[in-house]
């Protein structure tokens, strides 16, 4: 299956959790892809600092639930700390998209039921396929690209980022 995986990090050596995220997800998809990384103010939660965010895409013979399984492996292996919902995390991994597939079980819901409101989901989502965000959504975060800081292109997991 063909699989879109949001990553953020707003917290820590917030490029370092990523790439690092990226090198594991490698061992997964050699060829996978990598969305460029934007800087985005922080969506609900506690006062908090911006995140890095990017979105990868990769094929796996994984099923959705054993991809939830890396997603929370690559989590705890960042450390991450639960506290407030929506609060400050080193490494957050969400399954935004599975091609062709629906779900909508405790564990997992498919596509995620709030990405269409999200400038850090929808923009990078956008940059690796146009096709999976919908014109209305589209309008939506368009006019939330013209705020400042909302999210802003600092440039490809590779460039040495902040
Ligand atoms: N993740 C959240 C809540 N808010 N804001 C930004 N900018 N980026 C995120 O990845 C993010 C967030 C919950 O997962
Ligand atoms: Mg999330
Ligand atoms: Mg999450």
């Amino acid at each position: 299956m063909r699989a879109y995986l949001g990553l953020g990090s707003n917290l820590g050596n917030r490029i370092g959790y990523l790439r690092r995220a990226v090198a594991t997800l490698r061992e997964i998809d050699a060829c996978l892809t990598v969305s460029p990384v934007y800087e985005t103010a922080p969506v609900g939660g506690p006062a908090q600092g911006p995140y890095l965010n990017c979105v990868v895409r990769l094929d796996t013979e994984l099923d959705p639930f054993e991809l939830l399984q890396v997603a929370w492996r690559l989590e705890s292996d960042a450390r991450r700390i639960r506290t407030v919902r929506n609060g400050p995390r080193t490494l957050d991994v969400d399954i935004l998209v599975i091609e062709g597939l629906e779900l909508a079980t405790p564990e997992l819901t498919v596509p995620h039921p709030r990405m269409s409101e999200r400038v850090f989901v929808l923009a990078p989502l956008e940059d690796l396929d146009a096709t999976l965000v919908p014109p209305r959504w589209r309008e939506t975060f368009g006019a939330s690209l013209g705020v400042p800081e909302s999210a802003r292109k600092v440039g490809s997991i590779d460039d040495s980022l902040g």
